[in-house]
Order: C-alpha cells, then sequence, then structure tokens
C-alpha cells in the first residue's frame, strides 16, 4: 500500500445502496478512479451466510479487475478465508494484537479516537489509521460525535509518515478541509452512494489538493 491508495477510500454494503444494485454502483466507481474499496456488510437488512460471501467474493473480484486494494470491515474470518488485501477493525473488534497475530502481513487499517489508540495501532504496525466521524454522518448508527479536523491535525503534526483517511460525512464541500488538516485521503459512503453522478463525484473528489 502507498499513501495514494488512501486518496479516495470507498466504502460500500448492500444497505448503502438503495436505487441500483451495489455491484453496479462499485464498478462505476472503480471505473471512475476510487483508489481503495472495503467491503461493510453491516445492519439489520445485511447478507448473511452465503449470500453474503458470495456478495464479497463478487465485490473482491471486480477490485482485481481494476487493480484496486479489496478491503474487509471487521470479519477476519471472511477476510483470510478470500485471501482479501486487508482487514479494517474498529477499537470493539478483537485486540489489534490478535489481530496482526491472525492475518501476517496482511494490510491493516484501525479506527483511532485518541492517542492511545494510534500507538497501539503504531505498535502492530497498522499500515494505517481512520479517523473520524469528523462530520456528521448517517452512515453509521453508533458513529461517535463528530470531532471536526482537530484530532486529525493533532495525529498528523505527531506522526508525520503515519499514513491517514479520514472519515464521516465527506464529500465535495468539505473534503479540502480534511486534506488541509493532513489527511492522506478520504473515506466515503454517501457520498458515492447517494451521488446522481459518481464519474462526477469521484472525479472531483480525487482532484482535491491539500491547499
Ligand atoms: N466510521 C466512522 S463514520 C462512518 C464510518 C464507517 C460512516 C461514513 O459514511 P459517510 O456516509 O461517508 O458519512
Ligand atoms: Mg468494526
Amino acid at each position: 500500500m502507498n499513501n495514494h491508495d488512501l486518496k479516495l477510500y470507498f466504502i460500500m454494503g448492500s444497505a448503502n445502496v438503495h436505487k441500483r444494485p451495489p455491484l453496479e454502483v462499485l464498478e462505476e466507481a472503480l471505473q471512475s478512479g476510487i483508489t481503495m474499496f472495503q467491503f461493510r456488510e453491516k445492519g439489520p437488512d445485511a447478507l448473511t451466510g452465503q449470500a453474503y460471501e458470495i456478495f464479497a467474493q463478487s465485490c473482491q473480484k471486480l477490485c482485481k479487475q481494476y487493480h484496486i486494494p479489496f478491503i474487509v470491515n471487521d470479519d477476519i474470518e471472511l477476510a483470510l478465508k478470500l485471501g482479501a488485501d486487508g482487514i479494517h477493525i474498529g477499537q470493539d473488534d478483537f485486540p489489534v494484537a490478535v489481530i496482526r497475530e491472525k492475518i501476517g502481513d496482511m494490510l491493516l487499517g484501525v479506527s483511532v479516537h485518541t492517542k492511545d489508540e494510534v500507538h497501539t495501532a503504531l505498535q502492530y504496525a497498522a499500515d494505517y489509521v481512520g479517523i473520524g466521524p469528523i462530520f456528521a454522518t448517517t452512515s453509521k448508527s453508533d458513529a461517535k460525535p463528530p470531532s471536526g479536523t482537530e484530532f486529525l491535525q493533532q495525529v498528523r503534526s505527531e506522526h508525520p509518515d503515519l499514513p491517514i483517511v479520514a472519515i464521516g460525512g465527506i464529500d465535495e464541500s468539505n473534503a479540502q478541509l480534511v486534506f488541509k488538516a493532513g489527511a492522506h485521503g478520504i473515506a466515503v459512503i454517501s457520498a458515492i452512494c447517494e451521488s446522481v453522478n459518481i464519474k462526477d463525484t469521484v472525479l472531483t473528489l480525487t482532484s482535491i489538493q491539500p491547499s
């Protein structure tokens, strides 16, 4: 992974897409230039069992076709079974140490909200950290209150080389602020899933420069 892979990190599960088949949305996002993808199948209507695995495999296949890293949210067993490029975990999941032990060299992303969490993530060689929600979001039911860019700026100044992706309520109107605060990239659900023109959205989001 390099820092550019974080530039526009698209996250999606079937519950995030309402008007079109999710795989169609993913393929359009890939064609338009997303740089990383996270499979995040959550919520009361989430697929389970075989349908869940088949959907994950289909997403992975598309990502391979476009040479984009395929990251699995939370589910280590699935990530290992499919040979995903990486796994992303939050603080409510297994301790980072246990995950690193299980996944070996696979990419590891960790959501962090405090300096201690950043240190633990670094201790177990997280490949990147996710910081957010920066702005209000409706895509995560148990999201913490929006943090703004202050914590992101602090982490950037204390860890100049740490790959950071910012998340939560990021869209074309505020992405610039987030890059300015020191993020290498932005992770988005609704900005792409609810876009009326995915191509335009992706082009706009990928062309934003820090200043
Ligand atoms: N973690 C923190 S905020 C969030 C996740 C998964 C949801 C981001 O979705 P959106 O629609 O881009 O605000
Ligand atoms: Mg999680």
